[in-house]
């Protein structure tokens, strides 16, 4: 019975959040407390929608399909790499005020701009501006519908406002957090010079049972019987919303219903259309911020944002020319627009519950890598994220940091991939959803708590730092409990060494088995995974977890010899090599149970008599194991021995250092053209599938999270003394160089940033748009480390 008792506590651990107070008060993103920061374009996963940072908030959004087209019906709603564009992202973007982004469909371009304007006590106002533009001076300009939508999201209630029977003016309706409020439908034009626009209009007023269905109703309400005519010779059958009835799978729905109502404008490429939002409670609005208004407001945004970028990264006074510029400026519009409020909860497994469980509700602004193809946050990657999120907007950071911080639990265990809300969780497939317990990511805030006492220690006057001591003050006890949660649940087998938890089990089906806790999912470990392993990129990542613990702690006037001694301990060089450092490969490297001698191999089935081939299960690749394994270092090279490098903890003066830089530089280990590979070209699992469906992925692509923290070292050590010091200034220029050209140049050849780059092409590869950390390019051109 004790034994039962005992197991059920622990699970309820598992899902009970950490006890000290919130870093963030529970009315912090309200329209009362943060008004700026209410409405943004904080629904990443479409290409163009807006809501405010509460729970249950009014979304807006647009979709938008080509009409006449031989293709047939293509709605485009929330991000998709199948629909092909051939390019989208923020061109400029700044966080909070405002954001101009760029669409180029197959035939035609849309720019989708907002502007936000201060009022009232709701977070104010906003415009949204579409322009369509046809790509070439083909003679038949596209006919586009555009969508343009508001859902509530089970609180709130909307009314549709309707002229000459379809065309819906306006939207009048009231929420908790928005009060009254109403948006506004103006008539497309044709630009200045047209200011009449022959247009058809629809709308569609239902419930929808949650935000995930948004796309099925309007495509299921979708009739081609209206009828566009522009003129009387012209008369052609086009499609709209019509009704709605749910089809019988959906009609089992039984979540709240909420209101949904569609506005459809259906015209002739180029036009330019605007929708407002206008707050009930604000009194005093000097005019409406639409037409001239509107594009004065944005010319002067757009000064300032260049002002701003300039100031802050410095591309032009480095020499970059202005399609350069323009690049940075859209790598960083897009990681800022990238950014989401997402609330709800992870569903987590921890080893004492029999299964998986509810994590509490909880709230998490966060920027997210891929809009497309991963659309929510992820711990390590937000590290990453912030570096660069910090130089533009420490408040941003601090906001993002905190909401992280305050899902951790009691145990100090924080999930890695955030599914929050029912549209996160369409996205996902079930076999990915639940978060284990044991489960680490790398502890890369702790990056970013850096890049926060370094600008302490230079700015403590700043208004914008202003805030960031008591901030810290405020993290403090969650940060013990986490970095304590690694220092126990993530200890390796041998004093002072550590090991990810949570390898792949099913040894025989994988090459290699995959260790996604570390972040680098495929890189190749010890074959056979077991308690004796120990991993060099953790030990890696606590000494600088240390390190910045022994900081902070000091600055804050807190007990620090204990966090001080364990960093003197895991930065010992010596004990570094005598834990990871392989003679026989010359390089540091994990330590485990592991042999070379494996390959994927077409499984052996014997035939029974009698039995047809085929009727025989389909031939599976399985492992075959041709030499035992042992206990010795996995002599695997690539980004995994880079650590001591990758976070300083080599003293400038190691030969270590040396043997580094001279095998990065070596075109038949890491070297490319292009930046720096994972794994070496001479590795036998070099660009091997780890199975017949999941091909390589961290062994051999070129990555740039890595490749900046890369940079980030050669900087470091080309910057202190030693005998290293030139040697890495060298490689320094050079990796840079390659680093910025190839990612220029795949954005300008292919339209996107991308998750990885091939090493052999530079081609950039895998989900797309990525501006999760292949954004970091910003701070590389910026040489800001
Ligand atoms: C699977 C597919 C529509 C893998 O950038 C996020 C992570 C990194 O943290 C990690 O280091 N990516 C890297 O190795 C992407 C992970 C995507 C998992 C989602 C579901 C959705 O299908």
């Amino acid at each position: 019975f004790y034994a039962l008792y005992m197991r059920s506590a622990l699970a309820k651990r598992a899902v009970t959040l950490h006890s000290s107070p919130r870093v963030l008060d529970a009315n912090s993103t309200t329209a009362a407390v943060s008004p700026e920061r209410f409405w943004g374009s904080y629904r990443p996963q479409v290409y163009f929608g807006m809501k405010t940072r509460s729970p249950r908030s009014v979304v807006t959004g647009l979709m938008w399909m080509r009409q006449f087209s031989a293709k047939g019906v293509n709605l485009r709603h929330t991000c998709e790499q199948g629909d092909r564009l051939r390019s989208y992202g923020w061109l400029m973007h700044d966080g909070v005020n405002f954001g101009m982004q760029q669409i180029q469909d197959t035939e035609f371009t849309l720019t989708t701009t907002f502007v936000k304007r201060m009022g009232g006590d709701h977070g104010g106002d906003w415009t949204w501006r579409i322009t369509g533009k046809q790509h070439s001076t083909a003679p038949d300009p596209p006919v586009i519908s555009l969508m343009f939508y508001v859902a509530t999201d089970t609180q709130g209630s909307l009314q549709a406002h309707v002229e000459n029977r379809t065309r819906l003016s306006h939207i009048t309706g009231t929420s908790e957090e928005l009060g009254n409020f109403k948006i506004t439908f103006g008539k497309p034009t044709g630009g200045e010079a047209s200011p009449n626009k022959y247009a058809s209009y629809n709308y569609l007023q239902t419930l929808s049972p949650g935000l995930d269905q948004l796309t099925d109703i309007v495509k299921y309400s979708l009739s081609n019987r209206f009828v566009f005519s522009p003129s009387t010779a012209e008369r052609r059958l086009y499609f709209a919303v019509d009704t709605y009835t749910p089809p019988p799978h959906l009609q089992k729905d039984n979540r709240i219903q909420s209101d949904f109502v569609v506005h459809q404008v259906t015209v002739q490429v180029p036009f330019q259309i605007e929708v407002l939002f206008e707050s009930g409670s604000v009194h005093d609005r000097p005019n409406q911020l639409m037409g001239s208004v509107l594009t004065e407001e944005l010319t002067r945004l757009k000064l300032s944002y260049n002002e701003k970028f300039e100031e802050t990264f410095g591309l032009q006074a480095k020499g970059f020319n202005p399609a350069q510029v323009r690049f940075g400026k859209a790598a960083l519009s897009n990681m800022l627009g990238g950014m989401g409020y997402f609330f709800g909860q992870s569903v987590v497994q921890s080893a004492y519950s029999e299964h998986p469980m509810l994590y509490p509700e909880g709230a998490l602004f966060t920027a997210v890598p891929s809009r497309s193809f991963f659309p929510r946050g992820f711990l390590w990657d937000e590290g990453f994220h912030q570096l660069l999120i910090s130089k533009w907007d420490p408040q941003l950071t601090r906001e993002a940091v905190a909401h992280w911080l305050d899902l951790i639990n009691v145990e100090g265990w924080i999930p890695r991939e955030q599914i929050l809300g029912d549209e996160a969780l369409s996205k996902v497939p079930s076999e990915f959803v639940v978060q284990h317990t044991e489960n680490a990511n790398p502890p890369t805030f702790f990056l970013v708590l850096e890049e926060f006492l370094e600008q302490l220690e230079a700015h403590l006057d700043a208004p914008q730092f202003r805030d960031t001591l008591p901030f810290l003050r405020r993290l403090y006890p969650r940060l013990q409990t986490w970095f304590e949660w690694y220092n126990t649940t993530q200890a390796g087998p041998l004093p002072n060494s550590y090991r990810w938890r949570g390898r792949d089990k099913d040894t025989n089906l994988f090459l290699n088995p995959k260790t996604l806790t570390s972040g680098l999912d495929d890189y190749p470990r010890a074959s056979h995974p077991s308690e004796d392993e120990r991993h060099v990129d953790l030990h890696c990542w606590m000494v600088l977890a240390s390190r910045i613990m022994t900081s902070m702690a000091r600055l804050l006037g807190e007990p620090h010899q204990e966090y001080e001694r364990t960093h003197l301990t895991l930065s010992n060089n010596s004990l570094l090599s005598e834990l990871h450092w392989s003679e026989q490969l010359h390089a540091f490297c994990d330590y485990g149970n592991h042999t070379q001698a494996v390959s994927l191999q077409q499984e052996k089935i014997v035939v029974p008599p009698g039995q047809m081939r085929h009727q025989l299960p389909v031939k599976r690749l399985v492992r075959s194991v041709r030499k035992a394994p042992k206990l010795q270092y996995v002599n695997a090279f690539g980004y995994v021995s880079l650590f001591p490098f990758l976070l300083h903890v080599l003293t400038p003066d190691s030969q270590k250092l040396e043997h580094i830089l001279k095998d990065i530089r070596d075109p038949a280990r890491l070297w490319t053209p292009y930046g720096l590979r994972s794994l070496s070209l001479s590795d036998p699992i070099y660009m091997k599938r780890n199975t017949e469906h999941d091909p390589p992925y961290w062994r051999g692509a070129i990555w740039i999270n890595i490749n900046y923290l890369a940079l980030r070292a050669l900087h470091h050590y080309s910057s202190i003394e030693g005998p290293y010091q030139e040697k890495a200034a060298d490689l320094y220029q050079e990796l840079r160089t390659n680093v910025i050209n190839n990612i220029y140049k795949q954005y300008h050849e292919t339209g996107y940033i991308w998750e990885q780059y091939s090493d052999s092409t530079g081609r950039g590869q895998g989900s797309h748009p990525f501006t999760g950390w292949s954004a970091l390019t910003v701070l590389i051109m910026a040489e800001e480390y």
